[in-house]
């Protein structure tokens, strides 16, 4: 850590502790809605969406108000994107990726695997007709959206419930126990930026089932098997496992990024608090990247009969929903150290005070890189911004995400696009590009302005 970083810490905590001592309130850069608290923390909040709903105005302005991530509850899954096999089906994921992109938000994918919503056309097929069609699935829908999600669901729910800790039986399991890192790596080849997760449900503590998956990704670490987060689904009832938080550190500790992706808690006496205690669990894991709610009204919701929403059906802030703000807003804006997955290295330049600093995340083979870059506000709010960046001769930039580059050799400018440019005091926002040859190797300069 440098001696300039070591300095913006004691900076931060000095008037954290000056605004303690006067404030019951929360501080006046406190974030009013979810995705700017989540923001502050370095996190991003995000919920389930039914595509055909964004033309509800009442669902579509929560939605653009609250939060900084969605992902398709269903529009993205086998069944919607290849209704017949080898004929793909994305307009709604596109619409979703399109609204998301409008109003500066990131995109979670689901599901590319999963033995439920199948298509009849797969559920029919077996061993290495099924194999290679799933596969090929992965490819296709992968590379459609390709520098467009943040981080993929590559496999749903592929262990099994119950005190084994073993892999559920399905069609995909029974063409080999090695589907799962099959798809992981023909994920990594079609869409090289997106994290690629593993995601499933019941794994709300150390139990047998989180147990066995816990082994899966230590096992896929050691292998190479290109694997960067794994999402807690985290639907939940009445009550929560008293190990929620380090069942998450746990994975965390295995080098991967965890992730909440499908929150909701049935409505009791409990719920504000079991939304607190996720929340808090979130913020307390420097790997924990953000949290994805199931819906955004009870009505939406899949559990509509148990109200387990932030919101009431008529769009009220709930309790709950005040519960989670507090959480993101308690002592004050804060980052998470940059998660590397899914890249190999990385860098960066902090600036205390105003400004912008920029950490670069490599993902390269031979021939080709893909870089993310994260943009990160100082003290003070930034109004446009530019990432400039240095590659090594021989190498070029051939597309772009999230920015606009000017040159694509030698010193490439990177400049913020009409969505993306305003960052919160202590936020962030990520671009990135592809290129051929090696990725920068020097740390990128970022100009706020
Ligand atoms: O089951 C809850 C979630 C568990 N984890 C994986 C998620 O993908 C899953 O989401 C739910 C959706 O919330 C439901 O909306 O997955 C269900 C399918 O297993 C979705 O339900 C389906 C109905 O089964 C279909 O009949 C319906 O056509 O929703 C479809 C669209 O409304």
């Amino acid at each position: 850590m440098s001696v300039k970083r070591t300095r913006l810490i004691a900076l931060c905590s000095g008037l954290l502790a000056v605004a303690g001592a006067v404030a019951v309130m929360p501080s006046a850069s406190a974030g009013t809605t979810l995705r700017a608290a989540a923001a502050e923390k370095g996190r991003y909040f995000g919920t389930a969406v039914a595509t055909s709903r964004l033309s509800d105005s009442a669902y579509a302005s929560i939605i653009n108000r609250e939060f900084s991530s969605l992902v398709a509850e269903n529009d993205m899954k086998w069944d919607a994107t290849e209704p017949q096999q080898g004929r793909f089906s994305f307009t709604n994921g596109d619409r979703l990726v399109s609204h998301a992109q409008a109003n500066g938000m990131t995109v979670r994918g689901h599901a590319l695997l999963w033995h439920a919503q199948q298509p009849s056309w797969a559920q029919g097929l077996s061993g290495s007709a099924l194999r290679s069609a799933a596969i090929n699935h992965v490819t296709q829908v992968a590379a459609h959206f390709r520098g467009k999600i943040h981080s993929w669901d590559v496999v749903n729910e592929a262990f099994a419930d119950g005190g084994g800790g073993g892999r559920r039986d399905s069609n995909l399991q029974r063409t080999g126990n090695d589907w799962i890192e099959a798809a992981f790596r023909a994920a990594r080849a079609a869409d090289p930026g997106a994290k690629l997760c593993y995601n499933d449900y019941n794994t709300d503590g150390v139990n047998a089932k989180s147990t066995g998956i816990y082994t899966m990704v230590r096992d896929f670490k050691s292998r190479g098997v290109p694997i960067d987060c794994v999402g807690f689904q985290s639907h939940l009832g009445t009550g929560i496992a008293s190990d929620y938080q380090r069942n998450l550190q746990r994975f965390a500790d295995l080098g991967v990024d965890v992730q909440i992706t499908e929150l909701d808690v049935a409505q009791g006496s409990n719920q504000a608090n079991i939304y607190a205690t996720v929340t808090r669990a979130c913020i307390a894991v420097s790997r924990c990247n953000g949290i994805t709610v199931w819906g955004v009204r009870d009505s939406d919701s899949w559990r509509r009969d148990e109200n387990p929403l932030l919101f009431d059906s008529n769009g009220n802030k709930k309790q709950a929903y005040t519960a989670v703000l507090n959480e993101l807003n308690a002592g004050g804006p804060s980052s998470p150290p940059p998660s590397p997955s899914p890249s190999t290295s990385t860098s960066s330049n902090p600036q205390p005070g105003g400004g912008c600093t920029a950490t670069v995340s490599l993902n390269s083979w031979t021939g080709g890189f893909v870089a993310t870059v994260k943009v990160t506000a100082g003290s003070a709010p930034v109004n446009g911004w530019t990432v400039t960046v240095s590659l090594p001769s021989g190498s070029a930039v051939t597309s772009a995400w999230s920015a606009t580059n000017t040159g694509t050799t030698g010193s490439v400018a990177f400049r913020n696009v009409s969505y993306n440019g305003g960052i919160a005091a202590a936020g962030s926002t990520e671009f990135g590009f592809q290129g051929t040859g090696n990725g920068p190797a020097a740390t990128p300069v970022c100009q706020a302005g």
